[in-house]
């Protein structure tokens, strides 16, 4: 049973063999923009995110790393948790598939399913997809093929353990007939429909043979095989909720949560969900969860994203370039969440120009110098209404009405829930042409104010709305518009008259006293931006020269001799505004000069002070984020991600010429 008061969502556990890219980065911050929603709608929230550390990908990974799988996984686990970070991801836990008590629960659940007679011992020839980890039988096969990749497989013989799924088939079939809104969107319901239909469910392999694979979890009665991948990963939801999941009244902690409200996945990995998992519960005696969203894919420039094309868009890069908030309002005003979306840093600075700069920004920086100009940046709240007033309350409503629907909320359109949004925006800009308040402040001061309080209210609604999707903006409006705390806010008026917070109708109980901040997000200049881009270009592809195997060029001295390096002094550093990556530091290195450095991560700008660096002088200069960089300094970066800065053997003036 789904219960009201409590929601529980989770992400799929991504592969640690790779680096977190602007794919995982979309799906988990779907699943914050739902538990933020929720949190604020007053209910007990688990939200889920984690890791899938076993299988054969990251044995391999490993091995070529000369490292143990699991030194391996805690090494690259801290690329997620960083990145979660660095988002703004409100997760309420973070599982590894090698958690000892994830273990134990996958192991108690293949013995409940072995003893049950749901799992048999078979001898096995198939087709396997090492990438994907996945057997396919050769009718599945495309071009000798692997049907969901396109990548070579290879031909297996061995002894298996099958869950026996297909039992289930017509079972499987019924519920999602039943259940409108268990799989979604609609589009990809149907086709999962239509295969259950048309095709005969085959039993899922759920072991390797140990001598094959031993990175994986020991079935618990037979201890020459462990079960790879799906099994383990999949029961990750169903086992956080035993010993991750967080108090919830006197409810037995697992009975509490399961099942899921939402499991948010990429449409690559739909079917493993919608079928897979849904049989094995179905054989386990436990619910199915409420809903499986498969979200599209997101492509660059119309190109599916790659390691060797080389156009990986890095989450980090873009939210440190661009800020968090933009990053995450682009990804799901852009494209309706369900369809695939095409990236691009243009579209991007476009949204942000418009939408958040032009729409946002300047309705929130007009109000707050009207109202501190006309009353000191007081706001007095009104009952009486205007006609003007009455009618733009109504518009605003009505947007507001619909930004909080509950079907958009349970369907995930999150565009449309922004495109609300955005009305009332837009509203309340068209209100300021209408009333023309600056007129009005020679002449009318009763509708002055009740157009200050309009605006007043449109902008606090607004902050509301938007507090799942830009948690630190909206944050941040409510404060300018002489708020306390949002979220405090909201849960301290849950109830009585303060219950009316998301509506039109609630003032605080304290004096509101506006007061204009930094404007929210300053347009970005197409120049500034090519500027950048047309370096990281340039630095990409000498990068890549660098390091692909036989293009590697050799340099003379006389190549060397161009770059002048030098010893310079740290004479001051701080944290660029809205990154957690950049330094801003005065160099002395014989002249001063700023240098602006990524390496914010690995360092506190206190302990450079002082510091004798390694400079590149004479670089063209350079800006990010909109600041000047005269130079750079040299630093390397470990394979964790954590930077060294080069320093000095012994004490040596700056200034320095190094060669
Ligand atoms: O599949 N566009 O992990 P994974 C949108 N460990 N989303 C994308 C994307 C793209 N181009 N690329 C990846 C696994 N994603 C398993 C899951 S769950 C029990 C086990 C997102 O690291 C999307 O959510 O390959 C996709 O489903 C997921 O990353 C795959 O992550």
């Amino acid at each position: 049973m789904i219960q009201e008061k409590k929601f529980y969502v989770t992400t799929p556990i991504y592969y640690v063999n790779d680096i977190p890219h602007i794919g995982h980065a979309y799906t988990t911050i779907a699943a914050d923009i739902l538990a933020r929603y929720n949190r604020l709608q007053g209910k007990d929230v688990f939200f889920l995110t984690g890791t899938d550390e076993h299988g054969q990908k990251v044995e391999k990974a490993a091995k070529e790393k000369g490292k143990t799988p699991q030194e391996h996984a805690d090494a690259m686990v801290e690329n997620f948790r960083e990145l979660w970070g660095k988002l703004n991801i409100s997760n309420d836990a973070f599982i590894r598939t090698t958690d000892t008590p994830h273990i134990k629960t996958v192991q108690g659940l293949m013995q409940f399913l072995w003893d049950k007679g749901e799992i048999e011992k078979r001898s096995y020839s198939g087709w396997y997809c090492t990438p994907d980890e996945r057997f396919w039988t050769g009718k599945d096969l495309v071009e000798g093929k692997c049907p969901d990749c396109g990548r070579p497989v290879d031909q297996i013989h061995e002894e298996n353990y099958f869950f026996l799924m297909s039992k289930y088939q017509d079972r499987l079939v019924r519920h999602i007939e039943d259940n409108p809104d268990f799989l979604l969107p609609e589009t990809r319901r149907n086709e999962v429909l239509g295969f259950l239909r048309n095709n005969t469910l085959g039993d899922l392999c759920i072991s390797r043979p140990k001598s094959r694979l031993a990175w994986g979890v020991p079935l618990p009665f037979d201890e020459n095989f462990v079960t790879y991948v799906w099994f383990d990963a999949l029961v990750n939801y169903f086992s956080a909720t035993r010993y991750l999941a967080p108090e919830a009244g006197n409810a037995k902690l697992g009975d509490f949560w399961w099942p899921a409200d939402h499991h948010l996945v990429g449409k690559d990995i739909l079917t493993t969900h919608a079928v897979y998992w849904s049989t094995m519960l179905m054989a386990l005696n436990l619910p199915l969860p409420g809903n499986i969203f498969a979200h599209g894919w997101w492509t660059v420039d119309g190109k599916k994203m790659s390691k060797s094309v080389g156009n990986v868009v890095d989450p980090n890069a873009m939210a440190d370039q661009y800020g968090v908030d933009a990053f995450r309002y682009f990804l799901f005003r852009e494209v309706p969440f369900g369809l695939d979306g095409d990236f691009s840093e243009d579209a991007l600075v476009r949204r942000i120009n418009t939408d958040l700069a032009n729409d946002l920004g300047n309705l929130l920086s007009r109000f707050l110098s009207m109202d501190e100009k006309y009353f000191d940046g007081t706001i007095e709240a009104l009952v009486s209404l205007s006609p003007g007033l009455r009618e733009f309350a109504a518009q605003c409503g009505s947007a507001n009405a619909a930004a909080h629907d509950r079907h958009n909320w349970s369907h995930l359109r999150f565009n449309s829930i922004l495109d609300s949004v955005w009305e009332i925006v837009r509203e309340a800009n068209n209100y300021i042409a209408r009333t023309e308040p600056w007129k009005l402040a020679k002449k009318d001061e009763g509708e002055l104010k009740r157009v200050m309080f309009g605006l007043w209210n449109a902008l606090r609604l607004t902050a509301l709305s938007l507090y799942p999707f830009m948690p630190a903006t909206s944050e941040n409006i409510w404060r300018q518009i002489g708020l306390r705390a949002l979220v405090e806010e909201v849960q301290q008026n849950r109830s009585g008259a303060g219950a009316r917070i998301f509506e039109w109708n609630w003032i605080p109980a304290y004096a509101i006293k506006t007061a204009k901040g930094a404007q929210l997000f300053p347009r970005i200049e197409k120049a500034e931006k090519d500027e950048g881009k047309a370096e990281k270009k340039e630095q990409k592809k000498e990068m890549a020269k660098m390091t692909e195997p036989g293009t590697r060029e050799l340099i003379g001295i006389e190549d060397f001799a161009k770059v002048e390096l030098k010893v310079g002094k740290v004479i001051s550093a701080e944290r660029v505004e809205k990154s957690a990556k950049l330094i801003k530091l005065k160099v002395d290195t014989g002249e001063e000069r700023q240098i602006v450095a990524g390496i914010g991560k690995s360092y506190d700008p206190e302990y450079l002070v002082g510091k004798k660096i390694i400079v590149v002088a004479n670089l063209k200069p350079a800006k990010l984020m909109g600041i000047e960089s005269q130079g750079m300094l040299l630093a390397a970066t470990g394979e964790d991600g954590v930077c060294s800065i080069l320093a000095l053997d012994r004490d040596v003036d700056q200034g320095a010429r190094i060669k």
